[in-house]
């Protein structure tokens, strides 16, 4: 069912639930001149590319290409939009490596039909951080789908992530591929009743009115929380504290540090928004929230094109209940003119989905592990990563 997972290191079906396999690597490292030197073959007609993102040209082909080609709902009425900057700043955290932005292009057109990428990150399973690859935007060209090209993408990814001496990855779906570590539910908390019921996004609810509806949705016109802030640069050492004490709670969670925290939670706008509570009283960070912003393509509506959506990043409480912080993300998300506010039930987020109205969507998100075995898999609530 699976010719080529089932040759990968990744857990397999018919493993779940044995207790004699060992957590962690899957299969050992070898040495690097034990690594393939050159790339894997490709049909023909295409040839490998490094994408440059930093060339304006560059980054606009592989706009381009996920644009028209990367993830749809399963209705095809939706298709992730990511902007440019966006991809800049997916693509370029601290010690990234150019070599991981691997292109395919038709060799006559020199055209951009397929794409994969992985980033570097630190991510702790348990008691132990793993140097591993995010890897993402995996796309081919539509026309040029289910003809094995995708297999060859991931064999190349994992070349040159083995050639930095790195030997595990973690990546997501929304297709389950043996094995997920957890599956998680998508959420979604209108702010735009009207528009999103106009698009096909959601639906009038029974025995609802249009109007009934935009009032069961309506926010305050300003946040709640005193002290409540933009996060900004001089904010860092104290986010990072504050991150890296949450985050320990959960059984597999990025290993964030103060360049980590400056590179993926500092505002850049369009892009990640970062919000504080600082105490009135001694001016201590107590409670963060953030949100990206990852707008779809509307697929074929006469009044409306994009569909401007947040999506919940890292979330900590420490002094201001969660629910009463999220409820002001959602008020800023909303003065920033979102549509909606997606969450996954990953961390605590359970904890403040249903009371926020937020409505469980029909995507869910597996998350995978690439030559790392977790035993039996974990608890969404469990889990403390979010990619993008
Ligand atoms: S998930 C988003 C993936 N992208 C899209 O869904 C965009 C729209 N679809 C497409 O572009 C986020 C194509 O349909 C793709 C498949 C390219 C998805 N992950 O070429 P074939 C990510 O980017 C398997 C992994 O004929 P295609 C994460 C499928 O099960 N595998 O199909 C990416 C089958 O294998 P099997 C996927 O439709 C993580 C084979 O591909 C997959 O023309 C990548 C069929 O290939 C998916 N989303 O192209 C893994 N979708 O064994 C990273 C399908 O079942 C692993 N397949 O026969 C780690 C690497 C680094 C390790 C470092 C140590
Ligand atoms: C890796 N980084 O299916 C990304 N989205 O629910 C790859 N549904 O938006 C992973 N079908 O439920 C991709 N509205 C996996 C996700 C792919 C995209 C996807 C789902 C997630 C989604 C919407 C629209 C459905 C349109 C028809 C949805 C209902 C909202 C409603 C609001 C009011 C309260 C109840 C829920």
């Amino acid at each position: 069912k699976h010719k080529f997972w089932e040759s990968q290191p990744v857990g397999q079906f018919k493993d779940i639930g044995d207790a004699s396999l060992a957590e962690g690597p899957i299969e050992p490292p070898t040495l690097l001149s034990e690594v393939k030197q050159e790339p894997y073959n490709l049909p023909s007609q295409y040839e490998w590319t490094t994408c440059d993102i930093d060339l304006e040209e560059t980054c606009t082909e592989v706009y381009n290409l996920l644009t028209n080609n990367y993830v749809e709902d399963d209705e095809n009425m939706f298709r992730f939009n990511y902007s440019k900057e966006f991809l800049r700043w997916a693509l370029r955290p601290p010690g990234y490596y150019r070599s991981w932005h691997i292109g395919v292009r038709a060799k006559g057109s020199k055209k951009l039909v397929a794409f994969i990428t992985g980033v570097p990150a630190r991510i702790r399973v348990r008691d132990e951080v793993v140097k591993m690859a995010e890897v993402n935007f995996l796309c081919v060209h539509k026309k040029l789908r289910s003809k094995r090209l995708a297999p060859v993408l991931i064999k190349e990814v994992t070349r040159r992530v083995h050639l930095e001496n790195i030997w595990q990855a973690a990546y997501t779906a929304g297709v389950v591929l043996p094995t997920p570590i957890t599956t998680c539910q998508y959420w979604h908390r209108s702010l735009n009743p009207k528009k999103l019921i106009d698009v096909g996004f959601s639906r009038l609810g029974a025995r609802m009115t249009m109007s009934r509806t935009i009032k069961l949705y309506k926010l305050p016109d300003s946040p709640a929380t005193p002290g409540f802030r933009k996060m900004e640069l001089r904010d860092v050492p104290a986010v990072t504290r504050l991150l890296r004490d949450y985050l320990s709670q959960f059984i597999v969670a990025p290993d964030f540090d103060e360049n980590d925290v400056e590179h993926w939670l500092l505002p850049a706008e369009n892009v990640v928004d970062s919000f504080l509570v600082e105490s009135q009283e001694n001016h201590e960070i107590t409670d963060f929230c953030s949100f990206y912003t990852l707008p779809s393509s509307i697929l074929g509506n006469q009044n409306y094109s994009t569909l401007k959506a947040a999506y919940s990043f890292y979330n900590i409480a420490t002094k201001t209940p969660l629910l009463q912080l999220m409820n002001d993300a959602l008020i800023v998300a909303k003065q920033k003119d979102f549509d909606v506010f997606n969450a996954l039930d990953v961390m605590q987020n359970q904890s403040f989905l249903k009371e926020l109205k937020f409505g469980p969507g029909d995507g869910q998100l597996h998350y995978y592990l690439y030559n790392y075995r977790i035993r039996n898999g974990i608890a969404p609530s469990e889990l403390g990563l979010v990619l993008l």
